[in-house]
């Protein structure tokens, strides 16, 4: 089923570089329109709930560390077909491999600090209450 929204985050990278409203904007000139937004530092509990995922991997504990090191903007969106919109806009993990024109070819400096989340597949659902939207 495609859903007509997705989540996104905007990472603590993004906002110590001060990009998060060059990065808003390219996510509104793509035609998303923001419906929720909290602007909130995670703590080390909801970081590594949020990316319980991954807790087996390597990066796990940078993962979290970076995560929670400065605050985050959540943000609820919505567009026609959005989670899959939304992953194009973003680009790749790997800012190396990401396209011109993606918001991880501009601002994402490696495959950790990755500049911005984006949901893929039906976690939001539970990520609004998360987040308290
Ligand atoms: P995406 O954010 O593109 O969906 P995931 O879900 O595979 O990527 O990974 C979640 C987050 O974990 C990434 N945004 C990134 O910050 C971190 N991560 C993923 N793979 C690596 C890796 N190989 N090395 C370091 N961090 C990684």
């Amino acid at each position: 089923m495609n859903s007509n929204r997705t989540f996104t985050m905007l990472k603590p990278d993004s906002i110590e570089q001060g990009n998060m409203l060059p990065i808003l904007n390219m996510i509104e000139n793509a035609g998303f329109k923001i419906i929720a937004l909290k602007y909130k530092r995670m703590n080390r509990e909801e970081a590594e709930s949020f990316y319980s995922v991954h807790s087996d991997k390597p990066f796990f504990s940078d993962l979290v560390t970076f995560m929670t090191r400065g605050p985050i903007i959540a943000a609820a969106l919505e567009k026609d077909n959005a989670v899959e919109e939304f992953r194009k806009l973003i680009g790749s993990t790997d800012p190396l491999e990401a396209l011109e024109g993606t918001i991880r070819k501009k601002f994402a400096k490696s495959k950790g600090e990755n500049a911005v989340h984006g949901s893929d597949s039906n976690e939001n659902a539970a990520l609004r209450n998360r987040f308290s939207f």
